[in-house]
């Protein structure tokens, strides 16, 4: 039987079908259209952020309100009196609903007990995370101000509410508190780390009793459920039903699933196509003289998870232990900086800079330069030129929850070829195992497998290719969303 495949029409449908008068409302830090000044003119962006990616095709479906924080310099000037905007700005489908926070709560919130404390202690990458008093106290007053600006946004109609990541771990219990008859789920976009790793935290019990407050809690993959039901089983007095997936805590029951994210695979793969990259193509072979060349490419948000070092360390012994490679391989790596007030992410833009800078030194020729480096926003046009004409991308990260890079690659090779390695200790790992599997703290593996994708034979990139992208496109953004939406529908019919 042919599966129906699900789109933005049928997950529209479907929204609409299922919640019924229901209002729907996401949450997260991040908003997905940011608006600043350029000279004297408004401009509006969409972020670089796999979050924002995957979530603004499910808004555009299902409608409703998205409540963030408001970040860019002109965001103030372009909302309504109640801190509105209709977006996205040429075709609105839904409601942004900003929120301003001052700079203490945005170092307090986000840059120190979020980013210093949080993100480090659910990645398993040796980095110590960092927790203070006064960022716990600034953590818990803006949850407490999200919890009431979606309680008042929400009023007295019925709602289904969908809580995003690791900023808003108090805010489950807190919007229940104020609301017990909305159905909340969260997705945790993050890895949940094994509980000898969470119990390091401070405040692990109200952590774990904020989460416990919905109804639904999400992971990407079902090993960070695992971990999430032992961690609530150790560290907490709720009962634990393994067999159910499930946990009952304070006389309330929380379902725990797994919910791989994906990405639009049809507008990608459609999008990969365009004129415009055929052209983006042409100058990257001119500026960069790729003629002839095989391209490598490794396309991130600057993260100390995300393996950038390690990755070019690979490369340096390739062409260390490999010399008839040199002149042959161009590697480019496109980063976008993030979280630039963190030192640790400072320090680590300076080390990548230096390990390329090393690399080119002690290879280039008068005609080829091994690395490039690419550390300004690309294009969508651009970002697709670079997948088409690579022959491998690495995706090398010690600890990702998913991994929306690896499945955008596949989705933009509509050639079908193209090789993807790919870390085990990424969420995408599992339907992706056509890639070439790699332990990212394992330099050797790397390099090896980098060799490989030169060597491979076009029939055999042709089907792994073929069969990865039969997975991404099934398994896509849209039924991410109707998977988590109906997940939390019946929930609410079941609570009515
Ligand atoms: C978190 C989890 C999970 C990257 N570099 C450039 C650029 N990007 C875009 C990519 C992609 C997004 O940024 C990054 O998404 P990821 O999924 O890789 O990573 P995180 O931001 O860490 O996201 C992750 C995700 O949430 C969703 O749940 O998959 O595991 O850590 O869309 O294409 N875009 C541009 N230039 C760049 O240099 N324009």
């Amino acid at each position: 039987m042919k599966v129906q495949k699900w789109d933005k029409n049928r997950l529209y449908n479907f929204v609409q079908e299922k919640l019924g008068d229901s209002l729907f409302i996401v949450v997260s830090n991040r908003e997905p259209y940011v608006h600043s000044m350029s000279g004297n003119q408004i401009t509006c962006n969409t972020p670089v952020s796999g979050l924002t990616q995957a979530l603004d095709p499910v808004m555009r479906a299902s409608g409703g309100i998205w409540v963030a924080q408001g970040s860019g310099d002109a965001d103030k000037q372009v909302v309504d009196e109640n801190d509105r905007i209709s977006v996205p700005p040429d075709n609105p489908e839904y409601s942004l609903r900003r929120v301003w926070l001052t700079q203490e709560e945005i170092e307090g919130f986000y840059l120190n007990f979020s980013n210093e404390g949080l993100w480090p202690l659910c990645h398993v990458t040796f980095t110590s995370p960092m927790f203070t008093e006064s960022d716990w106290e600034i953590y818990q007053k803006v949850n407490r101000i999200f919890a009431d600006v979606v309680t008042r946004e929400v009023g007295d109609r019925k709602a289904v509410v969908l809580v995003q990541d690791y900023h808003f771990a108090l805010l489950p219990r807190l919007l229940k508190e104020r609301n017990s008859d909305l159905t909340i789920g969260q997705f945790w976009h993050i890895p949940w780390p094994p509980y000898e790793q969470f119990r390091t935290c401070p405040w692990q019990e109200e952590i774990l009793d904020g989460m416990l407050g919905n109804d639904l809690m999400g992971f990407h993959i079902g090993s960070f459920c695992d971990n999430y039901l032992e961690t609530a089983e150790k560290l907490t007095d709720a009962k634990v039903d393994f067999s159910r997936s499930a946990i009952t805590y304070r006389g309330k029951n929380t379902l725990v699933r797994p919910f791989p994210i994906s990405v639009d695979f049809d507008s990608i793969s459609r999008e990969a196509n365009e004129d415009a990259v055929d052209l983006e193509m042409n100058n990257f072979k001119r500026e960069l003289d790729l003629e002839g060349k095989y391209v490598g490419i490794g396309i991130d948000r600057i993260d100390y998870t995300k393996g950038i070092p390690q990755r070019l360390q690979a490369l340096d012994k390739l062409l260390k232990d490999s010399p008839e490679y040199r002149e042959k391989v161009v590697f480019i790596q496109a980063s976008m900086p993030s979280r630039t007030q963190i030192d640790a992410y400072r320090d680590l833009m300076r080390q990548t800079d230096e390990l390329a800078e090393n690399i080119n030194n002690k290879y280039s020729t008068d005609s080829w330069k091994p690395v490039v480096m690419l550390t300004r926003q690309l294009t969508l046009p651009a970002l697709n030129a670079l997948r088409r004409l690579s022959r491998f991308c690495i995706v090398n990260s010690l600890h990702d929850g998913m991994n929306l890079v690896a499945k955008e690659y596949v989705a933009a090779r509509n050639d079908g070829d193209g090789v993807l390695i790919l870390s085990k200790y990424t969420g995408a790992a599992i339907e992706l195992s056509d890639a070439l599997l790699i332990n990212p703290f394992a330099l050797h593996e790397l390099t090896s497998r980098i060799k490989e994708s030169l060597e491979m034979p076009e029939d055999e990139r042709r089907r792994r290719m073929k069969n990865m992208r039969e997975i991404v496109a099934a398994n896509n953004i849209y039924r991410w969303g109707a998977d988590n939406i109906s997940r939390l529908i019946s929930l609410q019919n079941k609570m009515s």
